[in-house]
């Protein structure tokens, strides 16, 4: 089969540093481009295992900048794309929500726009050789806002936004429905529940428990500490990812989730008794006995969403993925790659 050159966006991030070398290794007939832009969340260090790799290439660059992705659909001749990059820290698009405005809406919006004139000749009609290019944005069920104690997101969920961050992913939703609406750009969409597993930033919840226990530090936990998240092995997302972009039906939007909803108080506690066993306090020389003791209730998020928890039958019913990762096993796995690239 000819080699076929994939844009990934965002590459260098969380998950599509997880990504990428799962695809790279189970997909000989691609070549990656990674497009990144190299924000505070971003690492190249991530992507040790891949540099130099005869099918990967790294470009920095803003997925805002027109010409920068037209060069790059045009000069690798793209032939698909898989659309990680955004900003992604709730807490940040509180701060300062402008930049995600800019990243996910005006970025995920140019790149739609070059995919469909470098796709396609004329509105309405592919050109021949590129038939079956394929849009995949990558998105997250907090679009769908906030759940009572019951209930599920389905993919007919209305869209109901809270911060910052959710609305502008909602926005990017909304530019991806309409390209394949309008212009017949073969998109899919993935809204995934909240990923964990190694590479994740430090300023997100589970590295910032492990990151401050490990520092003797006190753990915040927003408010009650009884919001909850519906928690996804990273490599669990990888996998659904790759069945809807080779699978998914063309327009249509999969809900991706672990069944797997936690208190972020137990998530904290789980994770002190895994450290517990690993890095014995004592061993440290510490004064606590457990790093439960270090959990602290801190001043709430504003806005913040309840619980989040999806209902993943779409995907498990017409793809046939399942959410593989037990959470004992993969907390686990997470909390010691931290702990080794702490001490490393
Ligand atoms: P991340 O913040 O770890 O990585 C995002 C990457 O995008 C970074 O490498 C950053 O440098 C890059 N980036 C940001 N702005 C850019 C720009 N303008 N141009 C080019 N690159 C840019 O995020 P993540 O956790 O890996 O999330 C990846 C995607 O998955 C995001 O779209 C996010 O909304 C979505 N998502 C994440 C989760 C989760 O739990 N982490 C869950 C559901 C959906
Ligand atoms: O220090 C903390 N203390 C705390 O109690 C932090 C950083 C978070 N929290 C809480 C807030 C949330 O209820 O933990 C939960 C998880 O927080 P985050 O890791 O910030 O994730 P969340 O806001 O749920 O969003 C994540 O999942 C959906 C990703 O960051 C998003 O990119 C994704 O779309």
């Amino acid at each position: 089969m000819p080699e076929q050159t994939l844009l990934v966006t965002g590459g260098a991030g969380f998950i599509g540093s997880n990504f990428i070398p799962y695809f790279l290794n189970r997909y000989p007939q691609y070549r990656i481009v990674n497009v990144d832009k190299l924000t505070a969340a971003a690492s190249l260090s991530r992507l040790k295992s891949v540099e130099g790799h005869p099918r990967y290439q790294f470009i920095r660059g803003d997925i805002a900048n027109r010409e920068l992705m037209a060069f790059v659909f045009t000069h690798f001749d793209v032939k698909g794309v898989i659309h990680f990059a955004a900003e992604s820290h709730v807490d940040n698009s509180i701060a300062d929500p402008e930049v995600f405005v800019r990243t996910n809406v005006l970025g995920t919006f140019t790149l739609l726009d070059v995919a469909r004139t470098h796709w396609m000749e004329e509105p309405f009609r592919y050109r021949d050789d590129y038939r079956g290019c394929r849009f995949h944005h990558i998105s997250t069920d907090e679009v769908y806002g906030t759940l009572g104690r019951t209930g599920f997101f389905t993919e007919e969920s209305p869209y109901a936004p809270n911060s910052p961050y959710s609305a502008s992913k909602a926005s990017s939703d909304m530019l991806v429905r309409s390209y394949h609406h309008t212009y017949g750009l073969d998109v899919v969409t993935t809204n995934c529940s909240n990923n964990y597993g190694p590479k994740q930033h430090s300023e997100k919840f589970i590295p910032t428990v492990i990151r401050k226990a490990l520092a003797f530090e006190p753990i915040p936990i927003y408010g009650d500490g009884k919001n909850v998240r519906d928690w996804l092995y990273v490599l669990d997302h990888c996998k659904g990812i790759d069945q809807v972009f080779h699978r998914g039906k063309s327009g249509d939007v999969y809900n991706i989730g672990g069944k797997n909803e936690w208190e972020n108080i137990e998530v904290a506690r789980k994770i002190c008794d895994i450290l517990d066993r690993l890095v014995p306090p004592d061993s440290k020389g510490a004064a606590v006995k457990s790093y439960k003791e270090l959990i602290q209730f801190v001043k709430d998020r504003p806005g913040h969403d309840r619980r989040y928890a999806i209902d993943a039958s779409k995907i498990e019913n017409e793809l046939g993925w399942r959410a593989e990762e037990d959470f004992e096993s993969g907390l686990a796995k997470t909390v010691e790659w931290y702990v080794e690239h702490a001490e490393g």
